[in-house]
């Protein structure tokens, strides 16, 4: 039940020090760190979205709640990434122009550093053009775009397209994501790969090498 999760309070009350001490409190009872994750944190947020959408809670909350569980995903991070090598192959991410949602891409990124990516992260709000100049500076065997809102989706294509355009779409494999963000999706606009949440990214990765 979703009303039993602890981690919801905390972070609807943009309470970083309180969700830390849930994590903690989860991992010490034999929780796995992905479990936290995924049936905890992530499900949480989703009710944190809820209830902006249904007017319950507004933007100065869901900021809150965005920085706290960054502050708690600090924690999570070393438990997670077991790998300090770095010799899987070079990935380029960044979450698309327009578009400042973070947290999903940062734990993406997590989980690739964890499997052995050397991971370019270009942040949020990243244009089609800074993608494109990345690619053909960092020579990458990966690019990865998130985006989060329907109306910033359509900069992955744009993406694509200026990859094409410079003739270094052959080189990279695109891989995109983001809650709106769809197998279909992927395809309708010929990207290689797509994941629909940060514990698949890694296999669909492997299946493409
Ligand atoms: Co925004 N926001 N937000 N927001 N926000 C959503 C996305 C929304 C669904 C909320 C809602 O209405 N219910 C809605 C979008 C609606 C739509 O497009 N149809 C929305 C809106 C409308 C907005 C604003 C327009 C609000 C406004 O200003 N009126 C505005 C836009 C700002 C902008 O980007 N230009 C805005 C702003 C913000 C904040 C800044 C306040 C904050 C972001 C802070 C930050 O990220 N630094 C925020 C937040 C936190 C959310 C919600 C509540 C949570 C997002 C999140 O972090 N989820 C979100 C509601 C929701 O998603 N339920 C919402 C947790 C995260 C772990 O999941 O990001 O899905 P997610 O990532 C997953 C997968 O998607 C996947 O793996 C991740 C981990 O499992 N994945 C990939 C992600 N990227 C991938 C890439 C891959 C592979 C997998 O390969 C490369």
């Amino acid at each position: 039940m979703i009303d039993e999760n602890p981690f919801l309070e905390p972070l609807l009350n943009g309470d970083t020090e309180t969700l830390i001490q849930k994590t903690r409190e989860a991992l010490e009872g034999g929780s796995a760190p992905e479990m936290v994750l995924q049936g905890g944190l992530i499900p949480a947020m989703g009710v944190v979205g809820e209830k902006f959408r249904s007017g319950e809670v507004y933007i100065p909350e869901v900021l809150l709640a965005a920085r706290a569980m960054k502050g708690t995903m600090a924690t999570l991070k070393p438990l997670l990434v077991h790998s300090s090598q770095k010799d899987a192959g070079k990935v380029v991410i960044g979450t698309v122009k327009g578009d400042l949602h973070d947290i999903g891409k940062n734990l993406v990124v997590m989980m690739m550093e964890g499997a052995g990516y050397d991971v370019v992260d270009l942040g949020a709000d990243v244009s089609t053009e800074k993608f494109v100049e990345a690619v053909r500076n960092r020579k990458p065997l990966f690019i990865g775009m998130s985006a989060l809102l329907t109306t910033t989706m359509k900069e992955m294509k744009q993406t694509i397209l200026a990859l094409e355009k410079e003739e270094l779409r052959d080189r990279v494999r695109v891989i995109i994501g983001g809650a709106p963000v769809t197998e279909r999706f992927a395809k309708e606009i010929a990207a290689d790969g797509f994941a629909s949440d940060a514990t698949s990214v890694v296999a669909m990765m492997k299946s493409l090498a």
